[in-house]
């Protein structure tokens, strides 16, 4: 085992007794959600995939620790704690040379779950293509993570705060192997479709799987992107959120919000703005924990 990784002692017995496991990111607890539903959602998500059979991960880096499963008192810490760095591939090394506290994106917990050995990963939205991007050239870590790590990433597709149709473009170019689950259509986050379509569809966790294991056995580095929609009944239409993401994109250029802070500024702008976007946020959260939970119990 890596010599800065903590393990849990649950985690560390999953791991011996080869049990499934799935990680679970901690920036959107320090910066996607608003508190207290960030530690009531991370403690939720743990549960969920109690539930559903297999063992929760939260990653975050704590004192310069990577810690692969916390406890309930380091998620509290995680979602109040100011000053937590958010950390991706290129800020990793830096937090942990020094001890600082962050929390780790989407590629970020990709590498510390690939360095745990877990092969699973529940998230929300991924990062993608910026919209604006010839002007900014901002385009998130965590595509080009997926296509160098090994680890399937549920999500709920991406936000329309993203240029959708570019991030699967470059999703494509980077030869990440992106699956619909029950659905050929990319879904949008907060809505089932995107209008994006999709050349690859599975209906069940164990095609996922076996998708993942002709990946490998083909020597194909990377990993997968599964999109699994919010469910109907939770879904917010274009109409009511896109307005106000047009808004805080624009609040975001006029006042220089760049690089790793846009994501987050804009995260909080929506749920500000549409107080129902949390709740559903939270809810496609919860249903990515459960596939994930079953996918990794047939890897
Ligand atoms: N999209 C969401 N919620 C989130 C994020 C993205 O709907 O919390 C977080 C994830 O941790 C993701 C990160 O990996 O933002 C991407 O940040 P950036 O765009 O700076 O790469
Ligand atoms: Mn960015």
């Amino acid at each position: 085992m890596n010599e800065f990784l903590d393990l849990s002692s649950r985690v560390n017995e999953a791991i011996k007794n080869r049990e499934p496991i799935v990680a679970l990111e901690s920036t959107i607890i320090s910066h996607g959600m608003p508190y207290p539903t960030n530690v009531q959602t991370a403690k939720m998500l743990e549960k969920t995939v109690e539930d559903n059979g297999a063992v929760p991960a939260t990653i975050a880096v704590i004192n310069g620790r990577i810690k692969i499963g916390l406890n309930e008192e380091e998620l509290e810490y995680m979602a109040t704690k100011k000053g937590i760095l958010k950390l991706s591939r290129m800020d990793l090394p830096y937090a942990v040379a020094k001890g600082y506290d962050g929390a780790t994106t989407v590629a970020a917990t990709m590498i510390c779950a690939k360095l745990a050995g877990i092969k699973v990963f529940a998230t929300g939205g991924v990062g993608g293509v910026h919209r604006g991007v010839v002007d900014t050239f901002d385009v998130s870590a965590d595509l080009v993570e997926l296509s160098k790590t090994p680890v399937i990433v549920v999500s709920a597709g991406v936000k329309s705060i993203l240029d959708i149709s570019k991030t699967l473009e470059m999703l494509e170019t980077l030869g990440v192997t992106v699956v619909g689950y029950k659905t050929d259509d990319f879904p949008s986050f907060y809505s089932q479709k995107s209008g994006s379509k999709l050349y690859m569809r599975a209906d069940d966790p164990k095609t996922v799987a076996q998708i993942f294991k002709a990946k490998s056995a083909l020597g194909l580095e990377g990993g997968m992107l599964v999109a699994n929609p919010i469910d109907k009944s939770k879904e917010i239409p274009h109409e009511v959120i896109d307005k106000t993401i047009n808004m805080a994109l624009e609040e975001a250029n006029r006042t220089g919000i760049r690089g790793k802070d846009v994501t987050p500024f804009l995260l909080a702008r929506i749920v500000e703005y549409v107080p129902k976007a949390l709740e559903a946020n939270v809810e496609l959260v919860k249903s990515n924990a459960v596939l994930a939970a079953m996918i990794s119990k047939s890897i």
